[in-house]
């Protein structure tokens, strides 16, 4: 599979025995109340939560770790869950190139070294982060010729991991070779080797240190999309060439405010698919501050999400979370007015969001057995000849709100992360009652809300046969792009010609050009079987001024089939930025609903949506 053999070594046989100790303990310990093992006193060796992040992950044949960086561990405070509730570390500088070759064959090893030897004292494996990186780059890199780059590069690698020989379970051997577009990113590197210099990185890498497990590390790489294409076809490419690659790193720098990775277990599974392994390298999940409920709720969905589309993969071989409170957290530093982004709080107390991981990985017993508030404020927000959509006030939660489930008429029709909701595949003209409760991730569920009644249009003749759900894919609502996830669904009891089909999406072109471009990154049907294009709408409804308009050149949609995901994108020629906030058909939900303001004609006839 790999000229990477991996033979076993010696803390790997630890983790190994740490795991059998979780599985055994956990029958013994899931009554025990979770402690706060972050609280113990200063300098004091504690006892860490029972089963330990790690124990749990290790009961499932994973690992969890965090990263960590030298001038925390002087904090023993930090030092005590640290070294207790990790199964491996990473150091987030110090096996940099700017700290291991600050000049040219003059090797600083001590902040490295310092990492793996807390991580030895604790029994825990060490991920080395990272060997050839465009960033954090000592200045005499960039100034080398492009001829010397190739041997300064493979003598880096050669003397850093040759250093570390044996005390590394995994590298980022490459870190980031990907620009946003999945075009690759410029650095001496590429510009001194074109993208052989991955090769090469990994051959020297397997030279210096052969029981290593060798990855590539990306952001923005977790869910389907341009940028992870081009991750799978390099490693593709990688092994069908015999270059020693065992893993593929996905960072997992999550946003609240943009959606989650598109698919991500299933993306995961198709890296594993190619032979490698994968991991959750970074994660964390930030957002914008102030934090509120909805907030905090989509955070410990996203934790939840992760968790569990690792535990989905067998050859995901564990979670890496990007140190693991607040106090070390990188986010504040880098993105201004955002945090919050770690399961422990700056006071290195445990947060909500942490039981969420534990019960995520497996851990029962949490002790949790508060109820959600109960929804408030539900709200009919639209309706068509066939489906209501419903929205309601955030519920609170003693650990944290997970979900909401939809009750029409006393049955349960759906449930959401969010708070709105469309009920489809209703009948034209007819009143319906609704309610909502709230649910934790101890399985606690509020009273049922208030009932709200919402009517149905009338048909419009149409048959109404047609529906089309959305997602938003855009990861902001600011910036020179749109990306809407389309699907469409026949709910009718006859087969369609897709020819005959058009879809609307209608937006507001704001200022900038009037001429666009449109993509089809992803369809199940196939991006071919697309068209895609931009025109103006005439309509003045606010954020209606146009509208992308997707058909399909051929094929036929069968009763009660669904199209799959169709991820579109488009953007002005002169790439100004849209305004996305209020726009006619835009969505903030990132998982598909039914789309009541999305238009789907059957030969030139509205048979979904409103037109604006
Ligand atoms: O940016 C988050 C991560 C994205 N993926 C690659 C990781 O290597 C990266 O880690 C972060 C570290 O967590 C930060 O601690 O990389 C940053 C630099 O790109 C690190 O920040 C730097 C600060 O920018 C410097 O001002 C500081 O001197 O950390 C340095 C050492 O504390």
């Amino acid at each position: 599979m790999t000229l990477a053999p991996a033979p076993p070594y010696r803390s790997r046989h630890r983790s190994i025995r740490r795991g059998l100790t979780a599985a055994l303990i956990t029958a013994a310990t899931v009554l025990l109340p979770v402690t706060a093992a972050g609280a113990a006193p200063t300098g004091t060796a504690v006892a860490a939560a029972s089963p330990t992040l790690n124990e749990l992950a290790a009961a499932k044949g994973r690992y969890f770790a965090s990263a960590t960086d030298n001038p925390e561990l002087t904090d023993t405070s930090y030092t005590a869950t640290l070294g207790s509730e990790f199964g491996q570390i990473t150091p987030g500088n110090s096996m940099k190139w700017d700290t291991t070759e600050p000049q040219r064959g003059q090797f600083s090893f001590a902040k490295g070294d310092a990492v793996v030897s807390f991580a030895q004292a604790h029994g825990q494996d060490v991920r080395g982060h990272t060997l050839v990186w465009h960033s954090q780059l000592p200045g005499w890199v960039s100034a080398l010729p492009a001829s010397e780059v190739r041997a300064a590069m493979e003598s880096h690698i050669a003397g850093e991991a040759g250093h570390y020989k044996g005390r590394i379970k995994a590298w980022d051997v490459v870190n980031e070779p990907f620009n946003d577009d999945g075009t690759y990113r410029t650095s001496p590197f590429y510009n001194a080797m074109g993208k052989d210099y991955i090769a090469y990185a990994l051959q020297a890498a397997h030279a210096a240190d052969p029981g290593a497990k060798l990855y590539i590390n990306d952001y923005n790489t977790d869910g389907l999309g341009a940028k992870s294409d081009a991750m799978y076809n390099l490693v593709r490419d990688l092994k069908a060439q015999g270059v020693p690659i065992d893993g593929v790193g996905f960072q997992a720098h999550l946003a609240v405010q943009y959606g989650f990775p598109t698919q991500m277990q299933q993306n995961l599974q198709r890296f594993a698919d190619l032979g490698v392994d994968v991991a959750v390298t970074e994660l964390d999940v930030r957002m914008v501050l102030p934090a509120d409920a909805t907030k905090l709720a989509a955070q410990s969905d996203y934790y939840r999400r992760v968790t569990e589309a690792c535990l989905g993969v067998s050859r995901c071989v564990g979670i890496t979370i990007w140190d693991y409170t607040d106090k070390y957290s990188w986010v504040p530093g880098t993105f201004s007015g955002q945090g919050l982004a770690c399961l422990w709080d700056a006071n290195l107390q445990p947060k909500p969001v942490l039981d969420v991981v534990r019960t995520a990985l497996g851990a029962t017993g949490s002790g949790d057995t508060t109820a959600p508030s109960v929804p408030a404020g539900l709200t009919v927000t639209g309706t068509s000849s066939s489906s209501v959509s419903l929205s309601w006030t955030a519920s609170t939660d003693s650990v944290g709100v997970t979900g909401y489930d939809i009750f029409r008429g006393g049955t349960q029709v759906g449930s959401s992360t969010g708070t709105s909701f469309t009920n489809s595949g209703l009948s034209a003209s007819t009143s319906y009652s609704f309610t909502v409760r709230a649910k934790d991730a101890a399985g606690n569920v509020s009273a049922q809300s208030s009932p709200v009644t919402g009517a149905t249009t009338a048909g419009s003749g149409g048959g109404g046969s047609l529906k089309v759900q959305y997602k938003n894919n855009d990861s902001a609502a600011g910036d020179n792009q749109i990306k809407p996830g389309l699907q469409l669904v026949n709910t009718g009891s006859g087969a369609v010609a897709l020819s005959s089909v058009k879809i609307r999406y209608w937006f507001s072109g704001e200022a900038g050009s009037s001429n666009y471009s449109a993509w089809c990154d992803y369809a199940v049907v196939g991006c071919g079987s697309l068209s895609q294009s931009v025109s103006s709408s005439g309509s003045s409804t606010a954020g209606a001024d146009h509208y992308l308009e997707v058909g399909f050149s051929s094929g036929s949609l069968a009763a009660g089939a669904s199209s799959g995901e169709m991820q579109l994108r488009f953007a002005k020629s002169d790439w100004s930025n849209f305004s996305e906030a209020d726009d006619y058909s835009r969505g903030t939900n990132t998982s598909f609903a039914d789309a009541p303001k999305i238009g789907v004609y059957v030969n030139g006839t509205l048979v979904w949506g409103a037109a604006p």
